[in-house]
């Protein structure tokens, strides 16, 4: 049954009277196990993700994936657009897929397998369990954990840990104010249905940028020489900071571009393996600006900007 878009954007948005926009917590938080005699164990072929190449979140389950060898053990559709709905798997646009596990067309289908009294948002990233035929989690922060250590049997980088023990309390603090202020803090840029509310948040991003700038003018990454789950997850916000959230989410008193430190850092990490190769600029720009009508109503997708990710950065020279 199709929602009507009144009925999509109270799925969307959470919008106090304040105009703030304030997201809403995922609901599937089982795990992924190495553990043998646990609900969902870790096993080659046996979880999929669900992920939309437009989407942060399910960008940073796409890199993890990668980095860690893990494209062997856990297979991934892609949707391809947002219709009224919610997403859709539209395999006639290039770089989507159908849905190779169930044959359904709405990520909505998949959430009522899992729960059919499920009535909250229909939501990527998602890791589904082909045996069990339901949802895992849907929580990225969550999902990449799993990933991190718990396929580590059938990883071909089981030693790579991109959260070590040594380093999880800088990680932790990173995590809440680049999350607060800059991964979700574009969002209430750009959501934000008051002036105060955008205002505010605004100037929240541009101070949590600068202060990223300040750490990435002292180390090459943001814990230092390695990347981590801090670096992963900043970067999805990065690289698609000038693309859309610069024009459609009204980011605009700065472009990465401008930051000598953060616009190295953005290429350096574009340029590993993982990265760059997991990024799709046209489905970043088509779906953010054509999906999300009550901020750009026509749809249109602008033409720019015109980005090489490509060109040298210099921070290994600079930072050895
Ligand atoms: N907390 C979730 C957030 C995921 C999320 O909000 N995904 C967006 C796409 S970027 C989505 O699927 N939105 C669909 C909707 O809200 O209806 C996570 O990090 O996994």
């Amino acid at each position: 049954m199709a929602e009507t878009g009144k009925d999509l954007k109270k799925t969307l948005f959470t919008n106090e009277k304040s105009g703030e926009f304030v997201r809403k917590p995922s609901t599937f938080r089982n795990s992924v196990s190495r553990s043998s005699d646990t609900e969902h164990p870790a096993e080659r072929n046996r979880y999929h993700l669900y992920v939309s190449y437009a989407c942060p979140w399910a960008h940073r389950t796409l890199i993890y994936r990668k980095l860690k060898g893990l494209e062997d053990v856990i297979s991934v559709d892609a949707v391809g657009k947002f219709s009224e709905i919610g997403w859709m798997f539209s395999p006639d646009i290039p770089g989507s897929t159908p849905d190779t596990v169930n044959g359904k067309t709405y990520m909505k289908e998949l959430y009522l397998m899992a729960d059919n009294n499920y009535d909250g948002r229909y939501t990527v990233p998602v890791l589904w369990d082909k045996k069990k035929k339901t949802i895992v989690n849907n929580e990225s922060a969550e999902i990449i954990r799993m990933l991190n250590t718990e396929f580590n049997g059938f990883s071909n980088k089981p030693d790579l840990d991109l959260y070590p023990e040594k380093l999880r309390n800088e990680i932790d603090g990173l995590n809440e104010w680049i999350y607060r202020d800059i991964n979700n803090g574009v969002y209430r840029s750009g959501f934000a249905t008051t002036q105060e509310a955008y205002d505010k948040a605004v100037r929240e991003v541009f101070a949590a940028l600068d202060r990223v700038e300040g750490i990435l003018s002292q180390r090459r990454y943001l814990t230092g020489n390695t990347i981590t789950e801090a670096d992963v997850r900043l970067y999805t916000t990065l690289v698609r900071f000038d693309l859309v959230y610069v024009g459609h989410f009204k980011c605009n008193i700065r472009r990465i571009v401008d930051y000598p430190n953060l616009w190295g850092y953005l290429r350096d990490l574009y340029q590993t393996p993982g990265f760059g190769d997991t990024t799709n600029i046209l489905h970043i720009k088509n779906i953010y600006q054509q999906s999300q009508l009550t901020i750009n109503p026509q749809g249109i997708v602008a033409a720019g900007p015109d980005i090489d990710f490509t060109s040298p950065h210099g921070r290994a020279d600079k930072f050895k």
